[in-house]
This record gives structure tokens, sequence and C-alpha cells, in this order.
């Protein structure tokens, strides 16, 4: 099985992640993941940090002369920022200034939710943890998913769809289009005219000490029928997408396909009829389920929406109450992004990486990649013969 587990704070030390299940024989590069770590980092909307970081990995385990040996491979990115926190951050029992602590949560945040679970005292000690810091750890993990998917020719992109409320205008252009006119913009939005937009409403939150969310799409091509199953609701494949998204801080709403417009709509033009010649096999002309059905891949691309609620860290606070002295006053301003959409498209792709590579290993098995090819190989030669 593939599985990852993460650690590590804001400003600590390093983000450290551990990706078990992978085969052996996957080429590796460090580039293969800085690539991605440089796609998470920019992004026009980012915040002071990212003038910072120039998070590079390095490989810790798993991985020696370029391929993956099978074993859990570990990996490390420095945050540079620690050489400013380390009397802050320090693991060691130095006392605490308390004058240092911050007491006043920030309304969206983790900050009192986590400070009343955990009993702590300072924010600090939930903030440092909830920071979206840790999606360096998840963007590494799904780089390497990614380069797995790439063996089978599954491709993983994503572009902006919305930004404070202001849609992209894609009608009419297909897939391809939308990708290149997202790839020469800065927020990775599809419509020149809605971007010129959404750059001064996040001008205009700036300046204000305010945050903007908006919607981002992940989608994945070339996916083969059968992955995920609709025999046991952990094992749909849909869940289990929507719960790694879900997860991405900051995210609230996760749609498949046409999503909530399904309400609005009879069944007569909800679904996506079938079709079949030799050339394509069985294929749709519409993908309003978002290429799940039954909680399995139909073949079709994989088509999410995730929304992100604007960043709860605000230059300019709202209310909230000192947890000290119990008295009303305007909530921590610490430091964050303006708008981190660009951003978290990017983990999005890595975390929809990581649900296929580990449906992809459940489906064809195998401890070398090899192996797992060969498992591949022959389920779609023995799909194309089914109903032949
Ligand atoms: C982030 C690093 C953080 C924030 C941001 C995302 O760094 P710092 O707290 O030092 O500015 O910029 O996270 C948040 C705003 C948040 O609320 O979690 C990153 O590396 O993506």
């Amino acid at each position: 099985m593939i599985r990852y587990v993460t650690a590590g704070e804001s400003h600590g030390r390093q983000i450290t992640v551990i990706l078990e299940g992978i085969p052996a024989g996957l080429r590796l590069s460090q580039e293969d993941v800085n690539e991605n770590l440089r796609r998470r980092q920019s992004g026009f909307g980012r915040g002071q940090r990212m003038s910072i970081e120039q998070d590079s990995v390095e490989f810790v385990a798993g991985v020696r002369l370029g391929e993956t040996i099978g074993s859990p491979i570990c990996m490390v990115v420095k945050n540079r920022d620690w050489e400013n926190w380390k009397d802050i951050m320090t693991s060691g029992s130095s006392i605490k200034d308390a004058k240092q602590f911050l007491l006043r949560p920030r309304p969206g945040h983790a900050d009192l939710a986590g400070l009343i679970k955990f009993g702590r005292k300072d924010i600090r000690d939930i903030l440092e943890r909830a920071s979206a810091r840790e999606t360096v750890a998840r963007v590494c993990a799904g780089a390497v998913c990614r380069k797995l998917l790439g063996e089978f020719e599954t491709v993983v992109c994503s572009y902006t769809s919305e930004i404070g409320g202001i849609p992209a205008n894609v009608k009419g252009l297909d897939l391809k289009k939308i990708l290149s006119l997202s790839f020469q913009s800065d927020i990775r939005m599809p419509d020149v005219k809605g971007e010129k937009k959404m750059k001064e409403l996040i001008h205009k939150a700036a300046a204000k000490g305010d945050t903007v969310g908006g919607v981002f799409k992940v989608i994945a091509q070339k996916v083969p029928v059968g992955l995920g199953s609709h025999t046991q609701w952990d094992l749909k494949l849909d869940g289990r997408i929507a719960q790694s998204l879900m997860s991405i801080q900051a995210i609230k709403a996760v749609e498949f396909g046409l999503g909530f417009g399904y309400s609005s709509v009879p069944g007569s033009e909800a679904h996506d009829e079938i079709y079949y010649s030799k050339a394509k096999g069985f294929h749709r002309n519409t993908n309003n389920a978002g290429g799940i059905e039954g909680g399995m891949s139909n073949g079709e691309n994989i088509v999410v929406s995730c929304v992100m609620k604007p960043i709860p860290s605000l230059a300019k606070p709202l209310r909230s109450v000192n947890i000290k002295t119990k008295k009303s006053e305007v909530a921590e301003a610490v430091r964050g992004d303006v708008c981190a959409i660009p951003a978290a498209a990017v983990i999005g792709e890595a975390v929809l990486s990581y649900e296929l590579a580990r449906a992809f290993k459940e489906k064809f098995g195998g401890d070398s990649l090899n192996e797992m090819k060969t498992n591949y190989g022959s389920y779609i030669e023995n799909a194309k013969k089914a109903f032949a």
C-alpha cells in the first residue's frame, strides 16, 4: 500500500515526509521533486515568506543511484527561516518568555480549537503545525507519485477557475488551450480579462490588509478504467480523493464534474451517454461525472474543483478574545499570503497524484515497477478483449 506521513513545524528546522509503497526501479531525481516545489512557491499574491525560502528536497532514504529501491522514501526540505526562529522554536528547555505568547486566536484558523483540545497556553503551539507550510511535504510525496503515474501515461494538471468571486471564462476552450493559457499566467488563470480583474482584486485586498479565496480545478488525464471500487464505502475513489483534497489547509468544498450543478438538471441531461467505437473503445461525449461512476474511474478525465476560503491570517485582523484576560481584542496579526490559489492548485495536483498512485498500486500491485507494468499491461489487454 502507498501511504505517507509528514512532520515539521512552519518555522522549525525542516519539513519531513516518509512515503511508503513506491515500487523499486522508478527513476527519480531531486529535480523531479524540486520543479513541483518551485511551482508551489510561485504565484501572484504570495507573502513575504516565499522570498525567504528556496525549497529544495534532500532524499534521506529509499533512493539509490537515481532509482527507488522499494524501501520507504524519506524526504527533507530545510526551512531557511529556521535561522530567524531558533530561539522561539527550540526543542531545548530554556524558559519561554510568556510575553512572547500569542494569545488572540484568529477566526477561521486552527488556533482556538487547537489550544483548547491540546491544553496549550501559546497559540504558536498550534499554528506552527496547522500552517500551510506543511504542504511542502505533500508536494514532495505527490511529485514521486506523479513520476510513478507518468510511467502509465497518466498526467495530473490544474488551473485557477475563480478568485474572489471572479470566474475564469473558458467557454469554447478545450482543456489543452485552457492549460496552455494558464501556464502563461502567474495566477494560473486561463482568461486574460479575468486575470486582470483578479489581480486588481488581490492588490486591493493586500492594501486593505485582507485576503481572498477562490476555486481551482485539478484534472487527471489518461486514467485507466477501474481504479477504486464500488464494493465498499472506503474503497470508492471519489470519496478518497475528496478526503485528501479536503485535508489541504483552507479547502472548504470539493466537487466532481458537474458537482452542485447536478441538483438543477434532470437525469436525462445529467448522465454521460455511452458510445463505442473500435478506435476509442467505450467512451463518452460529455463528462458530467468528472471521470468517476460508482466510486470507480470510468476512463474519462477525472475533474475535481476545490474551494479555498480566504486565508485567515489577516494583516488587519478580525475581532477575537484574549485567551488569558477573556477581554475582546483583535486577533493576532500573523504574516501570510493574500491569495494562495495558484499554490493550492499545485498542492491539489500533488494529493490527487497520491490518491491515484495509491489506487494504481492497489489495482496492479508489484514490488518493482516492471512487475507493476506487467500487471497493468495484462489488465488493459484483458479489458480490451472482454467485450470483443
Ligand atoms: C506558507 C508558509 C507560511 C505562510 C503561509 C504558507 O509562512 P509564514 O507563517 O512564515 O509566513 O506564508 O501559511 C499561512 C498563511 C497559514 O495561515 O498557514 C507556505 O510555505 O506555503
